[in-house]
């Protein structure tokens, strides 16, 4: 099979293939020169040295050569930012005053529902195109921002619109249970009702939601209004996943454990029982030290136990206007090396084969094996630990999505 080739085929020879795959015993998975070959945007193979009587061939040169990126959790989408909340805040003004005055997450809100779809897409326009050109090919995004039925509609009909206009591939995550909204102000359960009865049923019959996410924490929604989430999307047969134990210990990372949920997301007040109920249904913990950095925490996700229960660790931006206004996966890859300790590659592990799995896709994404997707990134580096090492200098050659290669300007 690997060795038949076809008209049509591209051979991609002579790289130094970082495939990331954990059944090959290199760091990273490493393999030198070797070809992949590419068939309708997928790996066929991964071997050294084919023959290629009728093909395209295409010279790596002995390029360094990885997965393509995946952001697994990211709030791409939102109206205006909060740069004056966080100047504020710098300035001593508390956060209650800051909220009680419309701030925090209902500032974005508001300013979101003001925001016509076309303007949304264009202000998630540069914040793509930054991760795109750092070498990220998949994307999560979610909803949050709307809080109401026509407004998480919008933010999620722009991600899927974002995936129609780029060489990237977006997942659709509902996060309609992330705050109370005004109109529903003292009686968070009167808005969860909406959301299970309302939102979830409508948004997912339009094919808007590949998943379902909710904020379970002391500011956000109790435990037992998470699971009624949960239950509805369970009933729906949409996957959950949930921001957990970010500011204190609900057990929110068990209930996710429970549903049999992709990933329990955020984690630093995570203790041995949440991290058991994790293995034990094979959730991914997604650390996002972007929002561990802006928010000046200082307690952090418990790694030396997830490594200890082999929970898979995925690495994400959060970017969002509140906690983490980075459009960087490299920096959140040095973030959780120097913050949380991972090493480098348990960093990009988490951002290929465990980001994977935290979107329901470890099966084609996140590795360079056969039958796995076509994205991939040629570096003009030495080893994978630099682009981690040096967050700010990107030596990215060419980004190859679905089997097509597109250069960064200048370059051909
Ligand atoms: N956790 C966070 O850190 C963000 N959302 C969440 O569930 C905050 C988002 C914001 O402040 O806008
Ligand atoms: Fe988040």
């Amino acid at each position: 099979m690997t060795s038949t080739l076809l008209p049509g085929d591209v051979i991609w020879r002579n790289g130094r293939i970082a495939t990331l795959n954990p059944a090959i015993d290199t760091p990273y998975g490493l393999l030198e020169h070797h070809d992949l070959l590419v068939r309708d945007g997928a790996i066929v193979a991964v071997t050294p040295a084919l023959t290629h009587p009728h093909c395209q061939v295409i010279d790596l040169q002995g390029r360094l050569v990885t997965p393509g990126l995946i952001d697994c959790h990211t709030h791409l989408v939102y109206g205006g930012n909060r740069a004056k909340e966080w100047e504020q805040r710098l300035n001593g003004v508390s956060y209650q005053h800051i909220s009680a005055q419309g701030g925090g997450i209902n500032a974005t809100v508001n300013a979101t529902r003001g925001t016509s779809a076309q303007r949304l897409q264009q202000q998630a326009q540069p914040r793509l195109t930054a991760l795109m050109a750092e070498g990220v090919t998949t994307i999560e995004v979610k909803s949050g921002y709307g809080l109401n039925l026509d407004g998480e509609e919008k933010m999620l009909r722009v991600a899927r619109q974002l995936a129609a206009e780029n060489p990237i591939e977006v997942t659709t995550t509902l996060l309609a249970a992330h705050a109370t909204p005004p109109e529903y102000k003292g009686d968070p359960d009167g808005y969860i009702d909406y959301v299970c009865e309302t939102i979830l049923p409508t948004l997912c019959q339009q094919h808007l939601v590949d998943a379902v996410d909710v904020f379970c924490e002391s500011v956000g929604f109790t435990l037992a209004q998470t699971e009624r989430v949960f239950a509805a999307a369970q009933a729906l047969g949409i996957p959950v996943k949930g921001h957990v134990e970010q500011l204190s210990h609900l057990g929110g990372a068990a209930l996710v454990g429970q549903y049999k949920g992709l990933s329990a997301d955020h984690i630093e007040y995570l203790d041995e029982q949440g991290v058991l109920a994790l293995q034990r249904a094979g959730t991914v913990a997604v650390l996002l030290p972007g929002a561990f950095y802006f928010l000046r925490e200082t307690q952090r996700p418990p790694v030396d136990l997830l490594r200890k229960y082999h929970v898979p660790m995925a690495v994400a931006t959060d970017i969002n206007p509140g906690t983490s206004p980075f459009a960087s996966l490299h920096l959140a890859m040095n973030m959780a090396c120097v913050q949380f300790g991972l090493t480098p590659e348990e960093a990009w592990a988490g951002v290929t084969r465990h980001a994977a799995r935290a979107l329901g896709r470890q099966h084609t994404h996140g590795q360079l094996a056969a039958g796995f997707v076509a994205d991939f990134i040629v570096w003009d580096a030495e080893n994978p630990v630099e682009m981690v090492y040096e967050p700010c200098r990107n030596p990215l050659f060419s980004r190859v999505y679905r089997g097509a290669a597109h250069y960064p300007q200048g370059q051909s």
